[in-house]
Order: structure tokens, then sequence, then C-alpha cells
């Protein structure tokens, strides 16, 4: 599966929480810190409008669903353990788990906004702790973690700049592609530090230390669930914390309304499409008193509030508003839009945005980049050249000397 979202915080902020409601998993939650060891991992998904919709067609999903016209990608989710301020020097459970979030191609911070827990996830009274500090330590930790992985190397790395005029963007990339990180991120990372990639081998400790923290905010950007909005405290801290990051995204969240309801849902007692800031009651009968009345008020001061719980919210917002990926559907035949089975939009993929068809072709297979000799747009039935950059809910049909798609 293409996309990866790491669910990052200090302990009992609310990680397990958020991705039982967001993948509807049964992970183990508990008020006290450490709950998670193991890093849990689920599949959730982004919604969008669908293809089928545009087309007219009735679809036959793959590799995705499709519910009433809104097409659900699959996306993965890794829910780590809590990480405390000094984790890369190994307080609380060290940095090993840190190794979890490798793969993630951006992570989402699981904020406590009640300041209700402490730096080491222990309660204290509600509104006591400066959830603000949260934030700051936790992009320190990432930062920390990076540089460390970096700085285990760079004496070979820059004795072969120097010794061997090697290129240090091609040995960075050795070392740091298991951590999904790009050639195009180290190259942005060390052109806006300010430094050049001929002279690594002069550049100081400093040096080394800012390319790091610009590569982790390119390659693993940070984005905030301001989570536990339910509880009282919450809203002055929410509105803090958006005027402390301002170019952050920050959403409000509660893991355990949006939970709540999509068990509700399951059970049939409510109708709740996730991302909605509204619901019906099915079967008021199946509702005692004290229930009803709680949905009422999660509506009025949730819902209706902040637009929804958050979690669907997040999700899509961090893919395609934040990180600009968009949707394209590759097909084999662009006038009946089905693959050689006869699937009508069997598939969707998420990409970032300025990709090309050629590049599209090697995201579904290397094979059809390097044969690649056109595409079809499906929508107009022209010819689309390798260069050509596709848009959100384009439908691609991809020829090649090797096969088609
Ligand atoms: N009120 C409220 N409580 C929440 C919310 N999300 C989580 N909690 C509570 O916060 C506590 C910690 O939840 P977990 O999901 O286990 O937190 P975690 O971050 O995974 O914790 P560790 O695995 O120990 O790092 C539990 O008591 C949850 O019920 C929320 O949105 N609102
Ligand atoms: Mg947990």
């Amino acid at each position: 599966m293409g996309f990866s979202v790491g669910v990052v915080g200090k302990p009992s902020s609310g990680k397990t929480s958020f991705t039982n409601a967001a993948c509807m998993t049964d992970f183990k939650v508990g008020n006290y810190p450490f709950t998670t060891i193991q890093a849990n991992v689920a599949v959730t998904y982004v919604r969008t409008p669908c293809a089928c919709r545009v087309f007219g067609v009735k679809d036959n999903p793959k590799n995705s669903a499709c519910i009433d016209g809104i097409r659900m990608i699959p996306v993965k989710m890794i829910d780590v353990a809590g990480l405390v301020p000094g984790a890369h020097e190994g307080k609380g459970l060290g940095n090993q788990f840190l190794d979890d979030l490798r793969q993630a191609d951006v992570l989402i911070h699981i904020v406590d906004t009640s300041g209700s827990t402490n730096s080491e996830g222990q309660e204290v009274a509600a509104g006591s702790h400066d959830p603000l500090e949260d934030v700051k330590f936790l992009e320190d930790e990432v930062t920390e973690w990076m540089f460390s992985v970096v700085q285990k190397d760079w004496r070979r790395i820059s004795g072969r700049v120097k010794a061997e005029s090697a290129k240090v963007d091609e040995l960075l990339l050795e070392k740091l592609t298991g951590l999904n990180i790009s050639r195009a991120h180290i190259l942005k990372a060390i052109r806006d530090a300010g430094l050049k990639a001929e002279a690594a081998d002069k550049w100081t400790d400093d040096d080394v230390k800012k390319f790091v923290t610009i590569l982790r905010k390119v390659a693993k950007p940070i984005i905030i669930a301001a989570n536990k909005i339910d509880r009282p405290t919450a809203e002055q801290n929410l509105k803090r914390l958006e005027k402390a990051y301002p170019d952050t995204l920050v959403v409000p969240v509660s893991a355990l309304a949006e939970k709540a309801l999509r068990d509700m849902d399951k059970k049939g007692i409510i109708k709740y499409i996730p991302g909605n800031d509204d619901f019906e009651i099915l079967q008021p009968e199946r509702l005692k008193e004290n229930e009803r009345t709680q949905l009422d008020k999660l509506k009025k001061d949730l819902l209706k509030k902040y637009g929804g719980t958050g979690v669907q919210g997040i999700l899509n917002r961090a893919v395609f508003e934040y990180l600009h990926m968009i949707a394209v559907y590759p097909v084999h035949d662009p006038n009946s839009l089905s693959d050689g089975d006869g699937n009508v939009l069997p598939d969707v993929y998420l990409v970032p945005e300025g990709t090309t068809a050629k590049e599209f072709a090697g995201v579904i297979h290397t094979d059809l980049m390097e044969s690649f000799i056109h595409a079809i747009d499906a929508r107009t039935k022209m010819r689309i050249s390798d260069k050509t950059v596709l848009k959100n809910g384009d439908v691609i049909k991809i020829v090649s000397a090797k096969g088609t798609k």
C-alpha cells in the first residue's frame, strides 16, 4: 500500500484511541502511560468524490472502495509507543520505536488539548498542563532521532566527499532511503539550509543539524490533532495552539466521540458517515435516556461547533490540502474505463501534485515507465505525452511497449 501515516505523541494523549476510531480496530487503550509498546498497524481510508459520478458509470473498485459516490482510498496507519522528552537519549521506552515510523509519509501528532496529562502521560488536574510544550518537544525528539541516524555515519560520508569527490546527496540517500526519504527531499533540505553539497566535507556540526532540522520538516511533516476536544479545558488551548502554529495544520479532534459514533453506526442504532457533522437516529428505542442526552450534547457541542469529530477530517485534509496529493485512476480501456477483466474504475492511486503521466506509470509498475509510449486521458480521449502533469480525478490509460494498463 502506498501512503503511510505515523501516529505520534506523548503517552496517554490518545494515539491508540485515534487509531481505533480511524481504523475501527480494538487495540488496547488505557489511562496510564505506555499502554502501547509494540506498534499497532492498521488500515484507514481517505475519502474523495469518486470518478464514477463524473463519468456516470457503475464502478467495481478493487484496490479501494466506493460508497455512495465517495471513493475510499486505503492508507496505512502506524500507532507507536508514547514519546517522552529525552526519548532520543533512551528516556521512557527510548527511541527504538521511532524506527517504527521509518515508512511514514506524514506524522499526525496527537496532542492532549485538555491539558489533563503531564509530559510523561500521567494524569494531572484538567487544564494544568500546557499542551504547547508537547508540540515543541515532539518535533525536537523526531529531529534528534533523524540527526542521530545521520551523525552516526557523518565522518565516513564527509570523508568520502573530500577524498573521492563523492556526491553527498547520493551518500545521504543510501543512508536515509530506509526512512522513506527521497533524493528530492535531501536536495531541497540542502538548498533551504543554504548549504553547498560540494562542500559537505566542510559542514560544521551546526550545519548538519540545520540540514537535518529542515529535512525532518520536508520528509516527515508533522500535523496536529488537537485531541480530547470534548473536554471543557480544551477549547482555550485549541485557540492557543492555532495561534502558536499558524503554518501547521491544527484540527480539533475527539477520538472518543468518533469511536462511539462509528460503533453505534455499526450496530445500526444511528446512521453516521465519518467526516460528517451530523448523524441520524435510526432506532431510538435502543437508546437509554442518558445515551440520548449524550448524543444530543455531542451533536451540539462537538459536531456542529467544530464541523465534525475531526478524525476523518484531519486525514483528508492532511493528504489533500496539506500534502497536496491527488487521486488518479489507471484503466486499460479508456472507453469503458475498465481493466482487462472488465472492472470499471478498479484502482486509484494517491500521487503528489505535479506527477507526470510517465511518473504515474512508474507508480503502477517500473516496467510501464521504462517502456512508456504515451497515455490517453479518458475524459477527452486525447493522447497525452510523458511530461503532461496529471490532475486530481484523472482517469488515464498508459500505453507502453511492454503492455498497457
Ligand atoms: N475525553 C477524551 N478522552 C480520550 C480521547 N482520546 C483518548 N482519550 C482517553 O485518553 C486515555 C489514553 O488513551 P490511549 O488511546 O490509550 O492513549 P495513547 O496515546 O495510545 O497512550 P500510550 O499507548 O500509553 O502512549 C484513555 O483513557 C482514553 O479513553 C478523547 O478524544 N477524549
Ligand atoms: Mg497507545
